[in-house]
């Protein structure tokens, strides 16, 4: 999978180069490649911003860098033939697990980061008629630009692809990917400050520590995000449920 990201902030995507991502991209499994925005600005100051037309607080990031970066990215020989374009936004479609398994599919992702009070509208109409553009959102609630989020979508779809994780059958046991929240994991030692492993996961016995794992994660999700759980998972009538998506 190829992943172009554009950003003002080129050193906060240091972070991708450790850990399993970094040996992902070590291993060619994911080609990363962050560019600077600024290298698109040609003043003297470098400048990507300007004042809001119509007035208004803030300042709002100039079309023509973002055209240039962006054609640049997209006429590289490296490039897909339909690379998707996402700008994180607050006012994106909320990114989810189901989201990042689509997009982990995808042969080249370009991520637009931006910063300020946001991008000029026209770049989001120039490149979504050109070819696939998608606003997404990690969350309700408001960053200072998209790197951050960025980062967490690069993460929880560079996961799933293949290879990426050592251990495939450790994508499928997590939350969310069963649409329930995860049983509570312990390891050793048996006792600790008091605290004793839960004596089903010592008893060797696989079928009751399944059952007991399947009850601990309904009981969470019931807790914590009773939303997650089908109207049958509650004790109510059938009917549809997102996750059977
Ligand atoms: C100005 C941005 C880009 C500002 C964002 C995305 C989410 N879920 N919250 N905040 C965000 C993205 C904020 O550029």
């Amino acid at each position: 999978m190829r992943i172009d990201v554009v950003s003002i902030f080129p050193g906060y995507f240091d972070a991708l180069e450790l850990s399993l991502l970094g040996k992902a991209k070590q291993r060619g499994l994911v080609d990363v490649r962050v560019h600077d925005l600024r290298e698109h600005a040609h003043d003297k100051h470098r400048t990507v911003d300007d004042t809001p037309s119509g007035g208004g607080a803030g300042m709002v990031m100039k079309p023509e860098p973002w055209g240039e970066a962006l054609d640049t990215i997209l006429t590289d020989p490296g490039a897909a033939d339909e690379p998707l374009i996402i700008f994180p936004s607050p006012a994106g479609e909320v990114f989810s697990q189901k989201m990042a398994r689509e997009l982990a599919d995808e042969e080249h992702l370009v991520f637009g980061c931006g910063r300020y009070e946001g991008i000029d509208q026209r770049v989001f109409d120039e490149y979504a008629e050109r070819g696939r553009v998608r606003l997404v959102s990690i969350g309700d609630y408001i960053l200072n630009g998209g790197e951050v989020a960025t980062i967490a979508m690069i993460e929880a779809i560079a996961r799933l692809v293949p290879g990426v994780v050592g251990n495939p059958e450790s994508l499928v046991e997590e939350s969310h990917e069963d649409g329930l929240l995860e049983y509570p994991s312990y390891t050793k030692p048996a006792e600790w400050r008091g605290r004793a492993v839960p004596p089903v996961l010592l008893s060797g016995n696989h079928a009751a520590i399944a059952t007991w794992r399947g009850e601990q994660s309904i009981e969470r999700t019931r807790r914590v995000r009773p939303e997650l759980l089908s109207r049958e998972q509650r004790g109510e009538p059938r009917g549809r449920h997102a996750a059977d998506d």
